[in-house]
């Protein structure tokens, strides 16, 4: 593949879609050809089966249900989005991937992890992030940035003990793939967090 594959992580209120942005117009400046997309969603089909997963309306999903449909969305936003994208050597700027669902259906609902990495391994077997920006902040922090944002969805509406799994999940991710994870911590002022955000993207450009 001739691009970047750079996935941001974290729960709730971290500051993803803020960074997001960020990221984009930075690399943009840097004449990086950038896609910015996210998961679940990403494609028309994907976010379909996004509105079924975060409606808070919805019928009871069975946790077996809501993994697979992770994985559904997963596997249509790779094939129409994220492989020809990189084909074409763009930077792809994703909000979660497969660590998402291994921390939130693995830590989080309790998964066994070992399922769920074969699973990512049947779908996307040959693709992993080249760069990982983990957002951390204590569970209470984010869920009090998120609830002042507004209305909540069916994924936003556990106890915080959900979420404090999430984050220790997150950890754990980080300590095992530290050759692709970078941890901030998030629970600083933006423009340090952004200082920081800045320093891993020039690593990353150095190497490419
Ligand atoms: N999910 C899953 O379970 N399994 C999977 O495999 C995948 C996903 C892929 C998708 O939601 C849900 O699906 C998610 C995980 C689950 N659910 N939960 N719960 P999402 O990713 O679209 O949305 P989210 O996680 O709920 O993110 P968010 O709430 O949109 O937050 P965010 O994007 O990280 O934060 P933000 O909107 O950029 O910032 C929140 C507020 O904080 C905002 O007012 C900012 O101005 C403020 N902010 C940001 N940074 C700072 C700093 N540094 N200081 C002070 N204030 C700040």
């Amino acid at each position: 593949m001739k691009g970047k594959f750079i996935t941001i992580e974290g729960s709730e209120g971290v500051g993803k879609t803020t960074n997001i942005n960020f990221i984009v117009n930075f690399l943009t400046n840097h004449n990086k050809e950038v896609v910015e997309t996210r998961e679940p969603g990403g494609t028309a089909a994907a976010e379909d089966i996004r509105k079924i997963l975060l409606n808070p309306d919805s019928e009871l999903i069975p946790d077996i249900a809501e993994l697979l449909l992770f994985f559904a969305a997963r596997s249509l936003h790779l094939e129409n989005v994220i492989v020809p994208a990189l084909k074409a050597g763009k930077f792809i700027i994703c909000d979660r991937f497969t660590d998402a669902t291994i921390a939130y259906q693995g830590f989080g609902r309790g998964f066994d992890i070992d399922r769920i990495n074969n699973i990512a391994q049947w779908v996307h077997a040959d693709i992993q992030p080249d760069l990982t920006i983990l957002l951390d902040a204590p569970a209470e922090i984010g869920m009090q940035r998120a609830i002042k944002r507004g209305e909540i969805d069916r994924m936003e509406s556990e106890e915080i003990s959900f979420y404090e799994r999430v984050r220790e999940g997150y950890i754990c991710l980080a300590k095992q793939y530290s050759d692709r994870f970078v941890v901030v911590d998030a629970n600083q002022p933006l423009d340090l967090v952004q200082k920081e955000i800045i320093m891993h993207l020039k690593n990353l450009l150095q190497k490419n």
